[in-house]
């Protein structure tokens, strides 16, 4: 009886995990019909995934761990030689980026929450990978001032067309600070690949300014793409109770956050009447109420023919990936896809391979692929 009955109970166990993954069936959406394909398990807390050459992916975990995946497989040994990173409240190893040079220059650069005596901070820093090794690792970026705290680190990384580096800073929890140019908390910087001020950038010789800064009123970007075809910097960012937003950063514009946004406190109380300013960049769409956006991708690929052009967003308390149409900065076209997926979405890329890739934010975080029918 006992055994009977385990093995009934084991029998639904699986299937209830069949029916609430949804990997069993099809999606079907405005354009597109595809299927679900897990491509890896037992991921603690991914946050970015990286494609490498040779067929090789880079996964970070939160906790600090670097995981590779080679030629489908998933390794238990993580890459070896990063820095002392420091895994508190929403930090911890974040975001990756190849330099646009990376097949000759093997240049790996990544974001993660950074603790001594002063407090804690975003760091960037880079390495010269190969083969699970990091070497010459060297910070390219600090965020300042260290503050007390575990949220809102940013991190996301990416590369324009010129090769300068781009970084999303959050404001720490000190929302005022996004206003103020002696502070990199709640803005965008720019950089050149070796970490030394670009001297066109906005803020460069104006007294008291942090000249790394390139926007600032940004609450916590947690999403960015360069546009292949335009080269603009798209960015999304986390507001308060509502008041997420998609924008695009251009240099020295200010993006409002605390002193205009559609957003409110997490306890219904106000934090501006205003939606719009003057001198105040708004946003090109804002999701109220949140959704949490996670990275975002670009998708340029030609395995989802109808697809080529459009914006995918992943979202963690929203559950679901949010497909975007733009025409020029006018949106069009949106759709939500994978809402009965029940997963948090961290990190959503375009592959090599031309179909979608995304993890989930779980302790037992998984590599997901969409794949055409
Ligand atoms: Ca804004």
């Amino acid at each position: 009886m006992k055994n009977r009955k385990g093995f009934a109970l084991g029998l639904l166990f699986s299937l209830a995990i069949i029916s609430t993954d949804g990997l069993a069936q099809n999606y079907r959406s405005e354009h597109h019909t595809f299927t679900l394909e897990t491509v890896a398990t037992g991921l603690r807390h991914p946050w970015s995934i990286a494609f490498l050459p040779d067929n090789e992916i880079l996964i970070s975990e939160r906790s600090g761990i670097l995981r590779r995946m080679v030629d489908g497989r998933l390794l238990s040994d993580p890459v070896s030689g990063l820095p002392d990173i420091t895994a508190s409240g929403q930090g911890g190893l974040l975001d990756l980026a190849l330099h646009p040079d990376f097949a000759v220059n093997r240049w790996l650069y990544f974001s993660y929450s950074h603790g001594n005596a002063q407090g804690l901070t975003t760091r960037v820093a880079r390495g010269r990978y190969e083969s699970g090794e990091l070497t010459n690792v060297e910070i390219v970026f600090e965020a300042l001032p260290r503050l007390p705290g575990g949220r809102h680190f940013g991190s996301r990384l990416t590369f324009d067309p010129q090769g300068y580096l781009y970084v999303t800073v959050g404001d720490r929890g000190q929302e005022t600070r996004a206003q103020q140019l002696d502070s990199h908390m709640g803005t965008t910087v720019r950089l050149h690949d070796d970490g030394r001020v670009p001297q066109d950038n906005p803020f460069v010789g104006q007294s008291g300014a942090r000249p790394e800064i390139f926007t600032y009123g940004n609450r916590n970007g947690q999403g960015l793409f360069t546009h292949p075809l335009t080269g603009d910097i798209w960015q999304n960012e986390h507001g308060p109770r509502g008041g997420d937003e998609v924008n695009i950063i251009r240099a020295g514009l200010n993006y409002g956050w605390p002193k205009v946004t559609y957003g409110i406190n997490y306890n219904g109380t106000p934090i501006t009447d205003l939606t719009e300013a003057e001198g105040i960049e708004p946003p090109l769409l804002h999701w109220t109420p949140s959704i949490a956006p996670a990275d975002m991708t670009y998708y340029n690929g030609t395995v989802f023919p109808e697809w080529q052009g459009d914006i995918f967003v992943g979202a963690l308390v929203g559950q679901k990936v949010q497909r975007l149409r733009f025409a020029g900065t006018e949106l069009v076209e949106q759709e939500d896809l994978l809402t009965q997926f029940n997963a948090r979405i961290r990190d959503i890329q375009t592959g090599p391979d031309g179909t979608l890739w995304l993890i989930t934010d779980e302790p037992n975080g998984r590599l997901i692929r969409l794949m055409p029918i």
